[in-house]
């Protein structure tokens, strides 16, 4: 079978297909939840039904309508977290509620209630800095923090709770069948129990489940978050469009600024006012739309001098909309944005602190061919003197695409290959999709279906979509034993030819189904404890990398790091390793686009990501790769990676010039891993993101608020995508900006990455690159210490530390230079001691050299 056409279809074709996937009026749950328009809430709270305990406050809400009851608990969790939950108070079954993604049940504490009379609960939290302002008729919560209102829940009355139902022909005597032809037609536009899309029926075995409610941000006009989408970082108004789409798609060719779902979702969106940010996280795995409007909205001024003039304040609404489950959200309160990461961090957990091997540049293609190639491409590194740490394998080195496998023609030693890379100290990643072929002299299919381990369709058989190997099943990574089964199979013993220094990279697991509804497995498949696709599908690759990540702790007996990539990804994913952006486009607006979707991505607590350098399909034009590199070098996730039908693009074959830049440019990577290895555990401890956009680090700053060609790295480091050199501007700490061009302009290219350090800070760096981290251990460190305009001294310990990247220090690395700027310099280790230093006047640099201090000592040095 040809390689990319299994069966003969030529999926990449069809996948480009727009009509493949659903606009959202083509949605039935949206369709139905659209009806109700923003107005007087039909649920109002029963006051009598009020208990408070030591847990949370419990009341029951009334649909004035359908006289459904719905159970509402409010919780207030320690660090400024509150929690509204809303469930059927009694359902026909069991709704589902997302498990596994909080990492512990959140600890909570007791509410008070100071008021409760006239219609109105007031809440207060212990420190009585919240308070929480429940009205009756119509339900409505209203979130003060001393006073402000920040936030107010379902005040547009779009609460909207579909209540289970027993299925039509229960209810009526007739069947669907001798149902009268316009309420067909009229059930089937609602899709309460069934949904066609193109060819594909949805059959609802438990009718219309889904949920929404309304949230206004008071004061608020810029709203962030809920990635993944090839859109702006701040998002836009959906008023007259697409709600922003959370349903993971493998969207092949997918198009830029678009609202469309692509691979992953993280249900966070973040608001931002000069002097708060706040944060919705509303936990709920089936497909979610989300509207959001921003207005201004005019109330009397407060101060006397205008009491006659109205004050336009912003807000912004936000409607969230669920296919199924129950409303789970948790209002994070912020005041700082670090606040509201720590805060999500605390329910989802924080980035896994990576293999440091995995912060270097990684190259991939698909397909590095066979032992011979993947040998040559390395060696092609070290001919260049480009360092870089893995090669990747894509799905042809299996037998037939049979994941754990490989091609024994193309791959005849794959063992002795790895001892290759070893000695070179370079690792390997091999690709593992989900898809499994069938085919029962597969031991992987065999085992599987015995165990009765994958995916169901409606009638209890083994879901089959196609998928690369042709016909595949798909393990149900849902289910606890499927997960230990398939982290078992990375056993050493199990996969055979893998060793400690291959890793591993999951692909295609949305899922991507061929030929399936929107690409993807239908929404009635059964998983796990009878739960319907539709209400997991966005946890499902959240699930496999979960379990491939426990396969790698596992096979090292619990010593080593797993590095696992993931295309798909829900909230909660960093804790199992890094995402990347999928299949972007070799075209400059690509480049563009990949820093608000990388910002965005890191904002909802995956700070691991990168976008593929070069763009993954067609062929860059050389100054787009070079550009590209550049860019790639100051992200988290740095890899090279391209489509089959792309030509060859090893950083080597667009001329010596281009080789010097690229070259260049992953080097610098490597001179700043100090600092990025720090960053990361950082992210690891304080759940602070890696890269950031510009309004994290100026909060009070408005005019950073939109900015998106411009980012932090940490708190030191600044680095802007240039297109325009007339118009290169960068953030200056005292004047609001500075135009800089020359020194980064090469002909048409620059040479120089416009990458600044803040003043007032110290980076740690590598003194210089080595072929791969490894052959990095004994390079010696430099600190580049900048000064802003009032310092004349600086506290190393309070800007910089360095974080050892070995559990013991094993090289002889050593501080060797401490570069500043504008300064007179005396040092002490314990004894005093006279250092040589150099003064550039042109950069007002001072350097001093050869300090031969031990980074694992104390140490101080004064700068008067
Ligand atoms: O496994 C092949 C590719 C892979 O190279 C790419 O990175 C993934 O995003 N994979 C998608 C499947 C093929 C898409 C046409």
């Amino acid at each position: 079978m040809e390689a990319g056409t299994p069966g003969g279809i030529s999926v990449q074709d069809e996948a480009v297909d727009k009509s493949n996937f659903k606009k959202c009026n083509q949605i039935a749950f949206y369709r139905r939840q659209k009806l109700l328009r923003p107005g007087k809430s039909l649920y109002r709270v029963l006051l009598d039904s009020v208990t408070l305990s030591d847990e949370n406050v419990k009341f029951q809400i009334i649909h004035e309508g359908n006289k459904v009851l719905l159970q509402v608990e409010i919780y207030e969790i320690e660090g400024n977290i509150f929690r509204l939950k809303i469930d059927e108070a009694s359902p026909l079954r069991p709704r589902y509620k997302v498990p596994d993604v909080l990492i512990k049940e959140p600890t909570t504490q007791r509410l008070l209630i100071s008021h409760k009379e006239a219609g109105i609960l007031v809440l207060s939290s212990v420190n009585e800095d919240y308070k929480l302002r429940v009205t009756a008729n119509p339900f409505q919560v209203e979130l003060q923090s001393k006073g402000e209102t920040v936030m107010s829940v379902n005040s547009n009355g779009l609460l909207y709770f579909e209540h289970l139902q027993p299925p039509p022909s229960d209810r009526y005597t007739q069947n669907e069948e001798a149902a009268s032809d316009s309420s067909k037609e009229k059930q089937e536009d609602l899709g309460l129990w069934q949904e066609k899309f193109g060819s594909f029926l949805d059959i609802k075995a438990h009718g219309p489940t889904s949920v929404g409610m309304d949230f206004s941000l008071h004061g608020y006009d810029h709203v962030y978050g809920i990635p993944q989408h090839t859109e702006t970082l701040l998002l836009k108004n959906t008023s007259d469009g697409d709600a922003y789409r959370l349903y993971n798609l493998d969207i092949f060719g997918h198009k830029i600024h678009e609202k469309i779902g692509i691979y992953g979702s993280v249900p966070l969106l973040l608001a931002h006012k000069p002097n708060r940010t706040s944060g919705i996280f509303w936990l709920n795995s089936s497909e979610t739309l989300v509207d959001i409007s921003t207005k201004a909205v005019h109330t009397p001024s407060r101060s006397a001098a205008e009491t006659a003039k109205q004050r336009a304040v912003p807000l912004t609404d936000v409607r969230w909309m669920s296919e199924s489950g129950i409303i789970d959200v948790f209002l994070l309160m912020g005041p700082t944005a670090f606040d509201i990461f720590k805060q999500f961090a605390q329910l989802t957990g924080t980035q896994a602190l990576p293999p440091l091997f995995s912060l270097g540049y990684h190259q991939c293609r698909w397909n590095y061919e066979d032992e011979q190639d993947v040998k040559a491409v390395d060696a092609g590194f070290d001919a260049h003197d480009i360092p870089y740490d893995v090669i990747w394998l894509d799905i042809e080195h299996t037998d037939g695409k049979r994941y754990f496998t490989w091609d024994k023609k193309k791959f005849q030693n794959p063992r002795k290959m790895q001892e290759h890379l070893r000695k070179r100290k370079r690792k390997l990643v091999v690709i593992v999709d989900p898809h499994i072929k069938v085919d029962p002299s597969y031991i992987l299919y065999a085992q599987a279906k015995e165990k009765g381990y994958f995916v169901k369709d409606r009638n209890g058989q083994d879901f089959e979509g196609i998928c690369w190997p042709g016909s595949s099943c798909y393990p149900d990574f849902t289910n606890p034993d499927v997960r230990k089964w398939y982290a078992d199979q990375f056993a050493f013993k199990t996969y055979k030819g893998s060793t400690n220094i291959l890793f591993v990279w999951n692909d295609m697991n949305e899922p991507s189904v061929f030929k399936g509804a929107e690409l993807t497995m239908q929404k009635d498949a059964v998983h796990y404890n009878n739960w319907e696709h539709r209400e997991v599908h966005n946890l499902y690759g959240f699930y496999q990398q979960m379990a491939t990540a426990e396969g790698l702790i596992r096979r090292s007996s619990g010593k080593e790091r797993p590095f696992v990539l993931t295309r798909s990804f829900f909230a909660g994913s960093q804790k199992y390793g890094a995402v990347w952006t999928g299949d972007n486009t070799a075209e400059w607006s690509y480049l563009k686009i990949s820093i608000p979707m990388l910002l965005t991505i890191n904002m909802a607590g995956i700070s691991f990501c990168g976008a593929d350098v070069g763009g993954f399909i067609g062929d860059p034009e050389p100054e787009l790769l070079v550009r590209w590199y550049q860019a790639g070098a100051y992200q988290p996730f740095f890899r090279g990676h391209s489509n089959m039908e792309s030509k060859r693009r090893e950083p080597w074959l667009f001329g010596e010039k281009n080789t010097q830049i690229i070259r260049k440019a992953i080097t610098e990577r490597y001179v700043l891993l100090p600092y990025l290895y720090t960053l990361f555990y950082r992210a690891h401890t304080a759940a602070e993101p890696v890269m950031r956009s510009l309004w994290i680090e100026f909060p009070g700053k408005m005019e950073t608020f939109d900015v998106e060609n411009e980012y932090m790295l940490g708190k030191q480091v600044s680095y802007s995508l240039q297109f325009d050199l007339n118009i290169f501007e960068v953030l200056h700490d005292k004047k609001k900006t500075q135009k800089l061009w020359e020194p980064f302009c090469l002909g048409f290219v620059f040479l120089q990455i416009p990458v600044f350090q803040r003043g007032g800070t110290v980076i740690p760096l590598k003194t210089s690159a080595g072929k791969s981290t490894e052959w990095m251990i004994d390079i010696s460190y430099e600190l580049h210490v900048a000064l802003d305009a009032e310092a004349c001294a600086i506290d190393l310990t309070s800007t910089c530390f360095l974080i050892n990247p070995f559990h013991q220090w094993q090289g002889q690395s050593e501080l060797k230079t401490v570069e500043s700027r504008k300064t007179l310099l005396s040092c002490s280790d314990g004894k005093k001691k006279e250092v040589v230093f150099t003064y550039d006047t042109k950069t007002s640099a001072l350097t001093l050299e050869n300090l031969a201090l031990s980074v694992d000592a104390d140490w101080e040095i004064c700068i008067s």
